[in-house]
């Protein structure tokens, strides 16, 4: 078998409004328009990606909250419908998932070997969370690769920042040697936005556009600084500066899922390509990927 490995990684943020704004037949809502600029760079990332020709997504999501360890998607097709507890008015959306079972046994077997907590999640009826699946659905809306679903376990809630970073690494590590030792050709998803301080309201109209923007300006220069950095390839300053960014900007990099895929494609030095950036109820979201790991 040749060896596997890690064609590119990319942050595919998840806020439910851009599959609202997408009206795919298997969400419920309907939406006139709305965050046309990530939606649109959403559309560029695919054309990149699909060229790629991968066998498999894996993605680590903020929204699935495991309490102890690191758990991992273990059965082989998920089916439900899905809603969004935050905008249940936007996201209700019935999903078929299928999944990597071996690839994600392997990770999960690696990761356990780092000391990492680990655990499969052998439910059949489990409801996978929404991050993941809008994360998954924005960057290959056909549903035609198995995807390897992570949970994220809280570190920084829990702990702190620091504790996150170290796990991150670890599970980094155990993830590229797993697909290495697997054959498949890999795609990796940070399931996050950037800042991500919300408005805590919303207008009669969610997709009114005159009333979209970052809740401030602070959050728009945190936004900037990191993805300046990912333009330049300084991933590696990404993740040492990852305690105050996720500090101060209140990002849902708390999760641990951008120090994951940058520890997993091992810090690239190559400039990522930014395909949008954009604010959903006032949070920074990019688009972006690293294609040459
Ligand atoms: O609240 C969250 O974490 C969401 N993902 C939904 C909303 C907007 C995100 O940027
Ligand atoms: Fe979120």
């Amino acid at each position: 078998m040749s060896t596997g490995s890690i064609l590119a990684g990319a942050l595919a943020p998840h806020p439910p409004h851009l599959i609202y704004a997408e009206n795919p037949p298997q969400n419920e809502p309907r939406a006139e328009c709305g965050w046309e600029n990530l939606r649109w760079g959403y559309e560029r990332m695919r054309k990149d990606l699909d060229a790629l020709d991968y066998d498999v997504i894996v993605v680590l999501s903020p929204h699935w909250q495991t309490y102890v360890g690191t758990h991992f998607l273990g059965v082989p097709r998920f089916e439900s419908l899905s809603v969004d507890p935050i905008f249940p008015n936007l996201f209700r959306f019935r999903y078929g998932l299928d999944v990597d079972v071996d690839l994600a046994e392997a990770i999960c077997a690696e990761a356990s070997s780092e000391g990492l907590v680990t655990q499969m999640m052998r439910n059949p009826d489990f409801r996978v969370d929404y991050g993941t699946i809008i994360s998954s659905h924005m960057t290959r809306p056909a549903w035609d690769k198995p995807i390897v679903g992570i949970s994220s376990c809280r570190n920084t809630a829990f702990y702190s920042v620091e504790v996150m970073q170290e796990q991150s690494l670890a599970l980094g590590r155990a993830t590229r040697r797993a697909i290495e030792a697997s054959g498949k050709r890999a795609l990796l998803l940070a399931s996050n936005s950037l800042s991500h301080r919300h408005f805590t309201t919303e207008g009669a109209l969610p997709e009114d556009m005159s009333r979209e923007h970052i809740t401030s300006h602070a959050m728009y220069l945190w936004d900037m600084k990191v993805i300046e950095l990912m333009k330049q390839g300084r991933s590696r300053e990404i993740f040492d500066l990852m305690p105050e960014f996720v500090t101060q900007a209140i990002s849902e990099a708390d999760s641990g899922a951008l120090s994951w895929l940058l520890a997993a494609m091992d810090f690239p030095t190559e400039p990522a390509e930014v395909y949008a950036y954009g604010t959903v109820i006032g949070t920074g979201n990019v688009v972006a990927a690293w294609t040459n790991p």
